[in-house]
């Protein structure tokens, strides 16, 4: 029986465990990256392993996320940040270099290589056929030092394209139409593996922005073949030194099979709130909108922004529109710049933003009261945009630039006969905003600059022997960490400093959240299914953690939020039975009785108390040997220091 493309790659990178569904592998990870609103923890969590040097190939620190300025804070982070990375071996792609997950696709993606990014959408990485998975900071730490990274085996989700997208159906329409299908959920403990004649006809960048998206479905990663397209792409950005021919074998099995025909295929848009939220352009055409923001790690490569170019050539951005546009890299803005298409959009009237995430994590660009925002970008989750009530669309850059001249929802097929957009030969190379490490040998010189805002790495305890405490949050279905730890550029500068942001955790929900459960001291939140999808922010278990909260109980996690709770030393559980949910209230005093003796001797189903209510409850609560000793030790990074002495 022959093999599966992501089947290969682990096997080839395997350390630790065995190819059993469901069962726990540790892989050697060939390349990092952070970006900056994860990265200042994940530095602060790798200088407390106390490694001198990444043992990585390849790792990069990005600074992106928090380039709004309007304080101290952020440049002391990405001051901190440089100066970590030229002490321990890693490359610093400075402020203005663009979104870490379009330069590294541009400059440091490899076919075949592993990569984990304290960023959830680092599967983009897929795009050229790398296995690039999503991880919190403190795993990537972890990963620097050289040790593996573990995941659940995964299953092998096969999505067949045939056909060829018709004339202004996009990329985005694909993996809009992949999250129609499967859902925000549909993913988790899956890997998106892409086949078929359909592959051929994308790009490297198209292939990209479907492997970005998938981390809405949940998805442990998506993958592309390596093929003579990724060959083309990586030669033109002069790399094509690191190409391989990577793909499936013909006769390999997969656990899921889904078609799509790209032919068939017709403009889409994930509606307010929810990635999965889809509906047609035929259902939505018409509909006055007020915003369009083209950009993000999804949606900003140099063809996307030439088709956004042609669009709006000799036009003008409607009168009831504000359109902003942030290219993805200073490479992509560069090319655009020379080529003229640059001036067409300020032409237009496009607000043209730095290359950086800018409005897709809320750093500017809040959409009017009620405002409905067309975006290019990957989430449209409740007040993610900055604002509470704003309705966020996700579409493509052709319905978005087709949209913002209209005034109205518009159907980028009606724009009529498309001119043949040809990816550039060469790409323009200059990695003059990337510094390199210091030497190994010049190391010892190199100041750790640390600012103020700059707090430690939160205080953890081993797991106790009982757990009693009450329910402080009551929570419902499909929470996201911007829910549990909202970002925007109001609280994004305060990433370094977990007390202080700790103050915002859950804020969206329920305003008195921090406040109590600081008060009661000790408590455990209860949720639905999909607790913590989107992002990787392990500030999402490290506020919780800070204030008290011992065990999250719920029906279901995303995958990346579980590991950060359990690297947290948070208890993950889950209800046996999820009409138990109904049985706890907010308020409730719950028991979890001689807890450390049970996990110590490997039970799995554990008995809450709900001691108001006097209901027994079983929980889940599914850990294995390593994430078994991960909780008793208090955290991973308890665990690291004691498995380093
Ligand atoms: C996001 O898109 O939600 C972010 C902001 O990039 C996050 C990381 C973060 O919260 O810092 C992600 O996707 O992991
Ligand atoms: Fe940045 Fe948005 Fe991409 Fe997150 S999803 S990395 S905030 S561009």
């Amino acid at each position: 029986m022959g093999y599966t493309l992501t089947e290969k790659i682990l096997k080839a990178h395997l350390v630790d465990g065995e190819f059993v569904k469901g069962g726990e592998i540790g892989i050697k990870i060939d390349q990092t990256l952070t970006q900056d609103a994860t990265g200042t923890m994940a530095y602060l969590e790798f200088e407390a392993m106390g490694v001198p040097r990444v043992k990585t190939e390849r790792s990069v620190a990005y600074i992106d996320h928090n380039t709004l300025q309007s304080g101290f804070e952020n440049a002391d982070d990405h001051r901190f940040i440089g100066s970590v990375a030229k002490k321990h071996g890693i490359y610093f792609s400075r402020p203005g270099n663009g979104i870490c997950h379009q330069v590294h696709l541009e400059r440091f993606g490899i076919p075949g290589k592993t990569l984990i990014g304290s960023d959830s959408h680092t599967p983009t990485g897929g795009g050229l056929g790398m296995i690039a998975i999503g991880a919190g900071g403190l795993d990537v730490a972890v990963a620097m030092g050289g040790g593996a990274y573990y995941i659940t085996y995964p299953k092998i989700v096969n999505v067949k394209l045939t056909g060829k997208l018709s004339p202004w159906v996009a990329a985005k329409d694909v993996i809009l139409e992949v999250l129609r299908r499967m859902s925000v959920k549909g993913g988790v403990g899956k890997v998106i593996e892409y086949t078929g004649e359909g592959v051929k006809t994308l790009s490297v960048p198209e292939r990209a922005t479907i492997t970005n998206m998938g981390a809405e479905l949940g998805a442990t990663t998506s993958i592309f073949p390596s093929d003579e397209i990724t060959k083309k792409f990586l030669d033109a950005q002069k790399r094509g030194d690191v190409w391989t021919e990577l793909s499936a074998d013909p006769d390999a099995q997969y656990d899921e099979v889904i078609e799509i025909n790209l032919s068939e295929l017709a403009p889409l848009a994930a509606c307010p709130h929810s990635p999965d939220n889809i509906k047609s352009a035929e259902e939505l055409k018409g509909m006055q909108i007020d915003q369009v923001c083209i950009g993000s790690c999804t949606n900003s490569s140099l063809m996307d922004m030439m088709k956004v170019a042609h669009i709006l050539k000799g036009r003008t951005v409607h009168p009831d529109v504000s359109l902003s546009i942030a290219p993805g890299s200073k490479q992509v803005l560069n090319m655009l710049a020379q080529n003229g298409a640059l001036a067409i959009m300020i032409d237009a009237g496009a607000r043209i933003l730095e290359s950086a995430c800018g409005p897709c994590i809320g750093m500017g660009q809040s959409p009017n009261s009620n405002g409905i925002s067309l975006r290019t970008f990957n989430r449209n989750f409740e007040g993610r945009s900055g604002t509470k009530d704003g309705q966020i669309y996700l579409v493509s850059p052709e319905t978005a630039a087709a949209s913002a001249v209209a005034g109205v929802y518009t159907d980028p097929t009606s724009l009529g006969d498309m001119p043949a957009f040809e990816m550039p030969g060469e790409f323009i190379i200059n990695d003059n905003m990337v510094v390199p490490p210091a030497p190994e040998s010049e190391m010892d010189k190199v100041e750790i600059l640390r600012g103020p805002n700059i707090k430690p790495f939160p205080v953890t305890a081993p797991l106790a022997d009982s757990i009693s405490a009450p329910c402080s949050l009551k929570v419902g279905d499909n929470i996201t960490t911007d829910h549990i730890m909202p970002a925007g550029a109001k609280i994004l500068p305060l990433r370094s400093n977990i007390p202080a942001i700790s103050k915002f955790c859950f804020t969206v929900c329920d305003e008195d959240f921090p406040a109590r459960a600081e008060s009661i001291g000790k408590s455990i939140i209860v949720g639905g299914v999909n607790y913590g999808q989107g992002s990787s922010r392990e500030h999402a278990a490290l506020a919780p953690l800070h204030l008290g909260v011992k065990a999250v109980l719920v029906k279901s996690f995303a995958r990346i939020h579980r590991s950060n709770l359990i690297n947290a030393g948070i208890l993950p559980l889950t209800f046996v039975n999820e009409y138990d949910y109904d049985k706890i209230s907010q308020g409730d005093e719950l028991a979890l009785e001689n807890v450390r003796a049970d996990i110590e001797a490997g039970k799995t189903e554990l008995t809450l108390k709900n001691k108001t209510t006097g209901a027994d409850i079983p929980v889940m609560c599914e850990l294995t040997g390593r994430t078994k000793d991960i909780i008793l030790a208090g955290g991973l990074l308890d665990y690291t220091r004691e498995s380093l002495k």
